[in-house]
C-alpha cells in the first residue's frame, strides 16, 4: 500500500494509544495483505483476516500484516509488536476490536494494555460536516430528557454544553474551578470555552460513530455565544436551526427542585434556579429572538406531558432522522424517561 492509493475495502481505521508498550501506539489503517490463507484455513481478502476486517501500522514499520487482526484458532482479537510478536489481545467473538473492554497483556507485551479507538472516518482527513440543531430552553424545560430521547429512539447524538463543562469539572484540570464557580452563580462560562468543548466533541463523534446528526443542548445561551460559534465553525457555516422549549417559571422550578433530590448538582437548589432563570431571560432569550429574526426558531410547548413533547420533537427531527430509526420500539430507558416505567430505586433522573 501507498499514500496515494490506499485500500478502500475497509473504511475503519484504528487508533491505539496510551499502551505500556509505546511501540503499539499510532494509527493503523485497512490492511493491505493480499488474499491468502491464515491459519485456520480460512481465505482471506483485502482488508479482512479470518472474516473479520484487519489493518497494518499507517507508518508501515511493522514486520506482521496485519499488525490487528481476530484469530479464529485463540477466538480473540490482537495487535502485534513492530518485530511482528503479540503483544496484547481481547478474547471475544465482536466485529470490530472492542474498544470498551481492557485488553489483557499477551507474551511480549507490557502492561498497561493500550486503549483501542476506532474511526470511521481517516482522522488524518478533514472531519466530515456535521447536521446541527441547537435546543434551548430555560432550566428544567426538558432538553437533557428530550435529547437523549433522541439519540436513544431516534438515532442522533446529543452533546449537552452543560454535561461537557461539569465533565471538565470532574476531570479537576485548570479550568474546574472557574467553571464550577460560574455555574453556581448561574453565570455564563467563556465562549471560547464552551465552543471549543463542543467542537472537540463533535468531531470525535463523528470520527468514531460516522453519524453526523446533533442535537447541542443548552447553547448558544448568549448573543455572544452565537457569535463565538461562527468564529470557531466558519463565518460561512450553515445557521443551525434553533429548536426552543418554551415553558412556565413555576413549571420549571417544581421540576428542578423535584430532580435536585438526587442531581447532586451545585446548581440546583432554589437560590441558584433564581440566577439561572435571570441569565436566561437576560441572556438566552435575546438569542431566541435573533434566531426568530432569521425564520431559525421553532417553538416546542415543553410545559406539557414528556410523550406529547417527545412526539413534537421526532416530528421536527423526522427530515433528517435516519429510516432505520423510524420504527423502533422504545427501549426500558427510553420508557423510563417518558415515565411510562418506574426507575429502578435511588436512580431516579
Ligand atoms: N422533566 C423533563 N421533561 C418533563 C416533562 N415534560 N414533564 C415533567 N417533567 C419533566 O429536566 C428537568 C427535570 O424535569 C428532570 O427531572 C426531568 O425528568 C423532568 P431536564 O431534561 O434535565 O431539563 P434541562 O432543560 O436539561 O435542565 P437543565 O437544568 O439541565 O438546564 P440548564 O439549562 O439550567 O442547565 P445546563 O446543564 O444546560 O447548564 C448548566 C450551566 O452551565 C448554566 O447555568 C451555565 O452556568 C453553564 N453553561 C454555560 O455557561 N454555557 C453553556 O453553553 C452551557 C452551560
Ligand atoms: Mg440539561
Amino acid at each position: 500500500m501507498n499514500d496515494q492509493n490506499p485500500p478502500t475495502k475497509n473504511t475503519l481505521f484504528i487508533e491505539v494509544s496510551g499502551a505500556g508498550l509505546p511501540e503499539v501506539d499510532g494509527l493503523y489503517v485497512p490492511s493491505a495483505e493480499p488474499p491468502k490463507e491464515s491459519e485456520s484455513g480460512t481465505l482471506s481478502s483485502l482488508g479482512y483476516w479470518n472474516g473479520k476486517m484487519a489493518w497494518d501500522r499507517a507508518d508501515k514499520k511493522s514486520k506482521r500484516s496485519p499488525a490487528i487482526s481476530y484469530s479464529n484458532t485463540y477466538k480473540s482479537w490482537r495487535i502485534c509488536r513492530l518485530d511482528g510478536h503479540l503483544a496484547y489481545d481481547n478474547t471475544c467473538n465482536e466485529e470490530l476490536p472492542p474498544t470498551e473492554r481492557e485488553w489483557h497483556v499477551y507474551k511480549k507485551g507490557v502492561a498497561p494494555a493500550p486503549k483501542v479507538v476506532i474511526h470511521h472516518y481517516d482522522p488524518r482527513m478533514p472531519c466530515p460536516e456535521p447536521n446541527i440543531l441547537f435546543v434551548i430552553g430555560g432550566p428544567g424545560s426538558g432538553k437533557g430528557t428530550m435529547c437523549k430521547l433522541a439519540e436513544l429512539q431516534l438515532g442522533w447524538h446529543h452533546l449537552s454544553a452543560g454535561d461537557l463543562l461539569r465533565a471538565e469539572i470532574n476531570a479537576g484540570g485548570e479550568t474546574a474551578e472557574l467553571i464550577e464557580d460560574i455555574i453556581t452563580k448561574g453565570e455564563l462560562v467563556p465562549t471560547s470555552l464552551s465552543v471549543t468543548l463542543l467542537k472537540n466533541a463533535i468531531e470525535r463523534l463523528i470520527r468514531t460513530t460516522g453519524k453526523v446528526n446533533f442535537l447541542i443542548d443548552g447553547f448558544p445561551r448568549s448573543i455572544e455565544n452565537a457569535q463565538g460559534w461562527f468564529n470557531i465553525f466558519g463565518k460561512d457555516s450553515p445557521i443551525p436551526t434553533m429548536l426552543y422549549f418554551e415553558c412556565p417559571y413555576p413549571v420549571l422550578e417544581k421540576r428542578i427542585l423535584g430532580r435536585a433530590k438526587y442531581s447532586g448538582r451545585s446548581d440546583d437548589n432554589v437560590e441558584s434556579i433564581k440566577l439561572r432563570f435571570d441569565t436566561f431571560k437576560a441572556e438566552t432569550l435575546p438569542t431566541v429572538e435573533l434566531f426568530r429574526s432569521k425564520n431559525k426558531c421553532v417553538e416546542i410547548n415543553s410545559g406539557r406531558d414528556r410523550q406529547l413533547v417527545f412526539s413534537d420533537l421526532a416530528e421536527h427531527l423526522s427530515e433528517f432522522t435516519e429510516n432505520e430509526f423510524a420504527d423502533l420500539p422504545l427501549s426500558e430507558e427510553a420508557e423510563m424517561l417518558l415515565g411510562l416505567r418506574p426507575y429502578p430505586s435511588k436512580t431516579t433522573p
